[in-house]
């Protein structure tokens, strides 16, 4: 009997294919960020999708770190991660932040700020060697990388503007911002915020640069682009706690020291105690979209325009499509909770050790006096396991990790030899060119 519902979920899973995510999330303070980072390792054990790297939006040096330490808690350390690099300054991030703890309590894969990559070329790289219209981008932190992405233009990577490699590459990007309740609203998010909100909270003020960025972003996103307002996580503008999923007092299930479940307790440690760690889900319900769809939880609105202004109103019509939507909460909300709570709990993987499939038909091309080695992308063929980047050694010595199917060469001659990495770390067999 149990052989026939593992088979039936097998087969379900294979059905809806894989999603392979990006997340783009702000991990510091508010601990709906760990929450998605449970659910999304979750779901790719359950093989509902691959994650194919983190990037992290929030000025605190100690955000990726965060999330390379909860990757590699999650046994999957070869994640990419990324980081916005066009802040003035990254900042060390305050003790009651989460992220200042889980940075220095537990081990990561990239041990310094230095270690981690920048998130615009994270993206390039990845959006240049991936199939068309195949990549999720799911926004839970400000807009600064995707604008970013959005902004740049060709370079060594690729060819391509960021706008045409999103254009091709992405299916979709689902975020959390914005406020749709009756199709209008005061943002009080990561979008910005709305002036009219100033007076009556401090963080949800506006923020004119977020603000800006996220309109660039909302009117120059060729891929289709879905919002989770507020209204889905919490209830209405005001009243914080009417209609909210609430979700996080179950991490308290899980042993004391996993990762996740401190990520809450810290939250709430600084604020009204560790004992009580539920909280509102905003971000938990974009990436739950994101990645389930519509299912029995949410009504998605599509094939319209969002519109939002300097102020920080939002509103979206159905008159003119231009690829955008939200989606709206259609259950209860304890059970949309019940379903996210339970996404966030869940068994951590084993290290995968067995090897990815080894790169196949690798070419020398030259174009403009450039040579490119370019292989077919690889995979790993067990559940939860899947192709992270790839290793490339000249004459048995390391020279770079790559996060698509090319490498740059600056000078052809020498023995190559590539290696794929799966999200554990493990390592195929190497392939070489010139071919043995
Ligand atoms: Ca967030
Ligand atoms: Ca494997």
């Amino acid at each position: 009997m149990k052989k026939t519902i593992l088979l039936l979920l097998l087969l379900t899973v294979a059905a809806n294919a894989q999603k392979k995510v990006i997340l783009d999330t702000d991990p510091s303070y508010d601990p709906d960020d760990m929450g998605c980072m449970a659910m999304m390792h979750n779901m790719a054990t359950n093989g509902e999708c691959e994650i194919l790297a983190i990037v992290n939006t929030m000025h605190q040096k100690e955000s990726p770190l965060c999330i390379s330490a909860v990757n590699y808690f999650y046994n999957r350390k070869a994640i990419p991660v990324g980081d916005y690099m066009g802040y003035p300054e990254k900042k060390v991030a305050p003790e009651e932040s989460y992220d200042y703890h889980i940075s220095r309590d537990y081990p990561r894969y990239h041990k310094e700020w230095e270690d981690i990559s920048d998130a615009v070329k994270l993206y390039r790289e990845i959006l240049e060697s991936a199939q068309d219209s195949s990549i999720t981008i799911i926004v839970v932190g400000t807009m600064h990388n995707v604008y970013g992405l959005l902004k740049s233009g060709p370079d060594e990577i690729s060819a391509k503007s960021g706008k045409q490699l999103m254009a091709e590459k992405v299916a979709l990007v689902a975020t959390m911002g914005g406020n749709f309740l009756d199709n209008k609203g005061w943002d009080r998010t990561n979008w910005g915020g709305s002036e009219h909100l100033c007076s009556y909270t401090d963080w949800s003020c506006l923020n004119e640069e977020r603000n800006q960025m996220c309109r660039y972003v909302i009117e120059n996103c060729p891929a289709l682009f879905m919002a989770s307002g507020w209204e889905n996580g919490n209830g209405d503008y005001f009243n914080a706690n009417n209609g909210n999923v609430m979700t996080g007092q179950g991490l308290k299930q899980l042993p004391e020291d996993h990762i996740i479940r401190v990520g809450y307790e810290k939250y709430f440690e600084y604020r009204r105690g560790a004992h009580d760690i539920s909280r509102h889900s905003n971000d938990q319900c974009a990436l739950h979209y994101a990645i389930r769809g519509e299912g029995e939880n949410y009504t998605a609105f599509t094939n319209g325009t969002i519109t939002l202004t300097e102020k920080g109103v939002c509103s979206w019509e159905d008159t003119v499509d231009r690829k955008q939507g939200h989606i709206q909460k259609k259950r209860k909300d304890t059970l949309i909770a019940q379903e996210i709570e339970a996404l966030m709990l869940g068994d951590v993987p084993e290290v995968d050790e067995t090897p990815p499939t080894r790169p196949q038909n690798i070419q020398l091309l030259e174009k403009d006096g450039q040579k490119t080695l370019v292989w077919e992308a690889c995979d790993d063929p067990d559940i939860g396991s899947w192709v992270v980047a790839y290793n490339i050694y000249k004459d048995g010595e390391f020279v770079h990790q790559a996060y698509g199917t090319k490498y740059v060469l600056g000078d052809a001659s020498g023995v190559y030899e590539i290696k794929a990495v799966n999200a554990s770390g493990t390592l195929s067999d190497p392939a070489n060119y010139p071919p043995e």
